[in-house]
């Protein structure tokens, strides 16, 4: 007949080693099934059998079972504390940050260059009254030029400077077209905006490019007059460079205006005494401008005799030239990062 402890002592012993190679939570898991389990756990094995004992085996092998059930329970526990302890340990270690160690530097994105003078230009308008509105870059011969008094066999309308898709449809060479179809929408008074792209068949160099962009406006109601025109565009011209900033006009010839007059300002550079970049003149052309044509007030449909206007165009990218001082346009369409980021 074995003795209670005989029955027991095996069974810690085994445990001990178990324990001991127990190595992780996931081995400690597996473990408590094999001795603590309900059903198959080797200790509950054994209270089964205590039936099939008299009585005083009865008692003292169950006394000893459940000594021994509370020691396996404890050191489990303590065990499994332990590993716990050892996975934090080791995530923490793992995980640790050194908060001591310098930053990275990583590259940040900017605005482009005309992107930035073209906001600017906006920015200002906007404080000035005007409306900033956009428009197709695919247009129709009819709103690029015929509503702009540019008739078929015009110069203007020459293969040589547009980019036709087909025979009716072209890419824009000016924004004038968007002030059209606005006129079309709209009744006066009105006071917009219009920056966007344009495009003409010319060989790029430091000065052209196929595509730039412009900034055109137009102003239409009753009883505006040249001295309007003069008077915003001082304003415009006095906020975009500098408050000291001369504003000149001179006779010249747009189809869709009349009469029609090239803009210069005195140049920011020398502040008019005569320098390379205003080639020793004083004056810089910056902008062409008029009254609008009746003819074009006759084609979106207004009464001539009512509404007068006067609409002005610009190049954002020659604005752009002169503002930083750059000294060839094709820099700001190769994106070379190492240009784009000195601004
Ligand atoms: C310029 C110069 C002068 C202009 C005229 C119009 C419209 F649609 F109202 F007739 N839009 N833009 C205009 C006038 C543009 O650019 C050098």
């Amino acid at each position: 007949m074995k003795s209670a402890q005989d029955r027991v002592h095996p069974l810690w012993d085994e445990f001990c080693r178990d324990l001991e190679l127990a190595s992780s939570l996931e081995d400690l898991s597996d473990l408590r099934d094999k001795y603590l389990g309900r059903k198959k756990g080797l200790i509950s094995r054994e209270l089964k059998k205590l039936g099939g004992l008299s009585s005083e085996e009865r008692s003292a092998v169950g006394q000893q079972l459940n000594q021994l059930k509370g020691q396996v329970q404890d050191a489990w526990s303590e065990r499994q504390d332990r590993l716990k302890n050892q996975e934090r340990e080791a995530t923490l270690t793992q995980e640790r940050i050194d908060v001591t160690l310098p930053g990275y530097p990583f590259p940040v994105g900017g605005i482009h260059p005309l992107r930035r003078v073209r906001r600017e230009m906006e920015e200002i308008s906007v404080r000035m009254g005007f409306t900033v509105v956009t428009g197709p870059e695919v247009e129709s011969d009819y709103y690029n030029f015929e509503a702009l008094n540019i008739p078929k066999g015009h110069p203007a309308r020459d293969d040589q400077d547009t980019l036709y898709l087909s025979d009716t449809l072209l890419l824009r060479t000016h924004t004038s077209p968007v002030q059209i179809r606005t006129m079309e929408k709209q009744k006066p008074p009105i006071r917009i905006v219009v920056p966007g792209r344009v495009f003409r068949r010319d060989a790029v160099d430091a000065t052209h490019s196929p595509m730039f962009h412009q900034m055109e406006g137009l102003v239409v109601d009753e009883g505006i007059t040249l001295a309007d025109l003069k008077g915003t565009l001082e304003v415009f011209l006095r906020e975009l460079f500098s408050s000291e900033t001369r504003v000149r006009f001179r006779p010249s010839f747009f189809p869709f205006v009349e009469p029609g007059a090239e803009v210069d300002i005195s140049c920011i550079f020398c502040d008019g005494e005569g320098c390379r970049v205003c080639k020793g003149s004083g004056w810089i052309e910056i902008m062409g401008a008029g009254m609008v044509h009746p003819r074009v007030f006759q084609m979106v449909g207004y009464d001539s005799e009512r509404y007068t206007g006067f609409a002005w165009g610009m190049g954002i990218d020659r604005i752009a030239i002169l503002k930083y001082q750059v000294d060839d346009l094709r820099l700001f369409f190769e994106n070379d990062i190492r240009f784009l980021g000195q601004f």
